[in-house]
């Protein structure tokens, strides 16, 4: 198999999510910095519009999105499951409830202005401005959440983790699954990226201990690539075959279109190209960037919106 390329920022917490994984089954990988905001002209080189960090880059096929990134390393390397049974399902539940409800409330959390003060330390006040605009940019014109309902959302998904987690050494059981690492990188960002505003955790305790079991999965091995060398593996690689036959139509548009991928929400940038396979879970996109070469780029269903091309 070609290298697995991460494309990430040290701050990302969904980042963390998969450099976590990628310990835990004992990987090694290389590691691309792209900007925490935009301008990102390699990251849309590979993508064709979509902007979120992490991407996963395997020769000319780029991965979007945690949870399909996730389900790609679980096939790369099954064992161990990220998704064990009997428990397979119920994990991707918890997960997406992490991913989406933690997240939010963490992060609105944790951006309170001494979190910001703490992330931010020793930058000019331009810098902290250009991350607030892109962010706001982000969101498409929605607010974030207000800092008292922010609080009190993430006290109660703390003590529903701590709940769940009761006295097993995981949240589902003896053995991690994707809902540890989903529930893990909000808290992450809460305790090592604005430790100012770390007491939170400490009405659970038995969360901090679970934290410091999953920190201990460490990151695998990693080697600094460039970004430029990365957009150079695409380009001499070719992009893996796709299931055609498993052709899932929801939205009466054929294999062949002309389409745009978009986020449903935050980073609202499209990615167009050839839609060449959609299955019950996945969408992937064909694309020729000058930069890149031939490149097929993948997307859960969940979570993205699929459309013609100027529709
Ligand atoms: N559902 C997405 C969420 C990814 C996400 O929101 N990532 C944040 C960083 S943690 C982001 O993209 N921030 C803006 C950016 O990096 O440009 C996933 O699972 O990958």
């Amino acid at each position: 198999m070609s290298d697995l390329i991460l494309h990430h920022y040290p701050t990302s917490p969904f980042a963390e999510k998969v450099r976590l994984i990628l310990g835990f089954k004992g990987l090694a990988w290389k590691s691309v910095f792209i900007p925490m905001i935009m301008p990102k002209p390699d990251v849309i080189a590979l993508t064709g519009g979509h902007r979120r960090t992490p991407l996963l880059q395997i020769g000319a096929d780029i991965y979007c999105d945690t949870a399909l990134i996730a389900q790609v390393l679980e096939d790369a390397a099954p064992l161990p499951s990220l998704y064990p049974k009997p428990i397979s399902a119920v994990s991707r539940v918890v997960a997406q409830w992490a991913d989406s409800q933690i997240f939010a409330s963490a992060m609105a959390y944790n951006f309170q202005a001494a979190g910001v003060a703490q992330v931010f330390a020793g930058a000019a006040p331009e810098v902290i401005k250009a991350f607030v605009d892109d962010r706001a940019a982000m969101r498409g014109g929605a607010k974030r959440m207000a800092v008292a309902e922010a609080t009190s959302a993430y006290q109660n998904q703390l003590q529903c983790l701590s709940e769940m987690l009761g006295t097993k050494p995981f949240l589902l059981g003896d053995a991690p699954s994707i809902a540890d690492f989903s529930a893990y990188h909000p808290l992450w960002f809460t305790a090592e990226r604005t430790p100012v505003m770390a007491g939170i955790l400490q009405a659970t305790p038995g969360l901090l201990v679970w934290m410091a079991r999953m920190k201990g999965f460490g990151h695998g091995s990693s080697t600094r690539m460039s970004s430029e060398e990365a957009l150079q593996c695409a380009k001499q690689a070719t992009p893996l075959a796709v299931d055609e036959e498993e052709f899932h139509d929801t939205h009466g548009i054929a294999l062949g279109s002309e389409v745009t991928v978009t986020a449903d929400h935050f980073g609202l940038e499209p990615s167009l190209g050839i839609l060449i396979a959609a299955t019950a879970t996945r969408l992937t996109l064909k694309r020729v960037d000058p930069r890149a070469g031939t490149v097929h780029v993948h997307f859960p269903r969940n979570g993205f919106i699929l459309k013609k091309a100027n529709a």
